[in-house]
């Protein structure tokens, strides 16, 4: 397994060594990143996958599109097909019904690892995750093994067209985020991000539990604390204006107490222990 970014072999204590990872850039041998996929959960997003797939194809040769799209009402999901049925670089995943945001990466993660990408990205599909960063996302994969679009980064808040209460709600939960978990990053419910392989190889997707803003905040913590490198790149993120909103106050819910639990199995030294059989 490729092991290039494990700090394990170091004898620092792991808390420090995934602290340092954040802020030092790799300087070990370059590895190729030739295939990255991005992966685009949908729900009802018709009125903007067809303007989100030519402009994510067009920023770099390497990136293919993976939509997964779960039964959306509105046709998204025939429209992924015609899509991917004239352009080889776009790929549909249909699922049956509404299942979560959570379980939808997941099975892109699946099916992106099956077919061997070196690099999977997570973004929105209502252009709230602007293609124009996918480049530099590019480029600092290179040097990370995680690389996060923040929305926070140092002490700049890049977000627009918010209301305020809703800016003040994600502001104060990245907050509390970082106080609960020790994750040291600006942005934790962020979901503009990129993922080397072996990382999502290493994390054992079945064990996952969290599904709304709380995936976000579980994936970035068990990948940090198998000691891979972090890097955050800012992001300008836009509220979306076309198509409805999912949010609810039930993915707030569980990401305040989800926290609690990522510690308490990190503490307790169960976060990665394999699973009795
Ligand atoms: N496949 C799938 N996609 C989902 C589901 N829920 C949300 N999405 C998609 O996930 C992305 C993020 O969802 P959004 O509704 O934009 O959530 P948000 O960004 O927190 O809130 P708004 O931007 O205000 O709508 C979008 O591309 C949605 O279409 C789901 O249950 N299944
Ligand atoms: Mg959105």
């Amino acid at each position: 397994m490729w092991t290039a970014g494990r700090r394990d072999r170091l004898r620092i204590p792991p808390n420090l060594r995934a602290f340092l990872s954040v802020y030092k850039h790799f300087t070990g041998p370059a590895v190729s990143l030739e295939r990255a996929l991005v992966i685009v959960p949908t729900y009802n997003e018709s009125e903007n996958l067809p303007r989100l797939i030519p402009s994510v194809l067009s920023r770099d040769p390497r990136l293919e599109v993976l939509v997964v799209d779960d039964a959306s009402p509105d046709g998204t999901g025939r429209i992924a097909d015609d899509i991917a049925a004239a352009e080889p670089r776009v790929h549909v995943l249909h699922r049956a019904g509404k299942l979560g945001l959570g379980t939808a990466y997941l099975d892109g993660f699946r099916w992106g690892i099956g077919k061997g990408y070196d690099v999977l990205f997570e973004m929105d599909a209502d252009f709230s995750h602007d293609p124009v960063h996918l480049p530099q996302f590019m480029e600092a994969i290179e040097r990370y093994d995680v690389v996060l679009g923040s929305r926070y980064l140092h002490g700049r808040v890049t977000v627009v067209n918010w209301p305020i209460g809703r800016l003040l709600l994600s502001y104060f939960a990245n907050v509390y985020a970082r106080w609960v978990t020790g994750l040291p990053i600006a942005d934790a419910t962020g979901g503009f991000k990129a993922f080397r392989r072996p990382v999502l190889e290493a994390i054992d997707l079945d064990r996952v539990e969290s599904n709304g803003y709380a995936f976000q905040i579980e994936m970035s913590f068990r990948a940090w604390k198998q000691g891979f490198r972090l890097g955050e790149i800012p992001i300008m993120f836009v509220d979306r204006d076309l198509g409805e909103s999912k949010m609810s106050k039930k993915i707030v819910r569980e990401a305040v107490w989800r926290v609690w639990r990522l510690r308490f199995l990190s503490l307790t030294g169960r976060l990665d222990r394999p699973r009795l059989p």
